[in-house]
């Protein structure tokens, strides 16, 4: 059985990159809602009925597990997608813990970039809380990243002066670490790094989301069986259009030239 990769649109690719890696054994679907995206700017009660209606047509396809490769839709409804379910579902999270243990010096802070609706809900504000005293993490949305991806747009000419008017407003040289809490973002690693002083780090949680599904996979005996086939879904509808393919097969080009 297939592997469901879930996203509101081209994100997901950035953590379906890292599971064809990790696991070149299966195969996949990976589900972009491009009818809806963005999630990360709407309401909540919205966003969560587009994720049902994605789980409910991967869970028909015949899925083993579903990764929500999208931080936004895990924090808005991971809980209830779990308790609708009977298959394994895992779930992103930007990647703050990994961030404070990269900063060794505990004085250096955190820069958490991802959606506005990330940022505010509650799983984000619970596991900042949870960190030891000390640690200082700051929160900044980035949507235009995600609006510069949807429109497949990697350039640097045209991204750089967005991303460097953002940070701007940061004075980089007191962070450690920059985490991106959007599966958007990965693509555009190369440029944060362009702009941020040397000694920053810029980490995402992609690897660790995919060794979670292996575990999960190992533990009940179900890895392997595939060949890394993938078969794309666009709100509901299985993508044949060569273009379309092509635009999909650039991205995994494109990561791979960031990574
Ligand atoms: N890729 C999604 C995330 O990781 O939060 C968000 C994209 C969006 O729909 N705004």
């Amino acid at each position: 059985m297939r592997i469901g990769f879930f996203d509101s649109g081209v994100g997901g690719i950035t953590v379906l990159h890292e599971a064809l890696k990790i696991l070149p054994d299966e195969d996949y679907i990976y589900y972009a809602d491009t009818k809806n995206v963005p999630y990360g700017v709407k309401p909540k009660e919205e966003v969560k009925q587009y994720i049902f209606t994605a789980m409910e047509c991967m869970i028909n396809q015949g899925v083993k597990a579903i990764v929500i490769a999208c931080n936004t839709a895990t924090s808005v409804a991971i809980e209830e997608v779990r308790s609708r379910y009977n298959v394994p579902v895992i779930g992103m999270e930007p990647a703050v813990k990994p961030a404070v243990r990269n900063n060794q010096d505990r004085s250096k802070r955190v820069l958490v970039t991802a959606t506005a609706l990330t940022l505010r809900e509650e799983k984000l504000q619970n596991l900042i809380a949870r960190l030891d005293q000390g640690h200082i993490v700051d929160l900044l949305p980035l949507p235009g990243l995600i609006q510069f991806a949807e429109k497949l747009v990697f350039d640097e000419e045209t991204v750089l002066p967005y991303l460097h008017e953002q940070l701007s407003l940061y004075d980089l040289n007191q962070y450690g670490t920059v985490v991106l809490g959007c599966t958007h973002f990965p693509y555009y690693k190369n440029i944060f790094y362009k702009i941020l002083p040397r000694q920053v780090s810029v980490i995402d949680g992609n690897k660790g989301t995919v060794n979670n599904l292996k575990r999960i996979l190992a533990d009940s005996h179900s890895l392997g069986g595939g060949s890394g086939r993938i078969a794309y879904y666009e709100s509901g509808i299985r993508v044949e259009d060569t273009i379309r393919l092509n635009n999909y097969k650039e991205l995994m080009r494109c990561l791979e030239r960031t990574n």
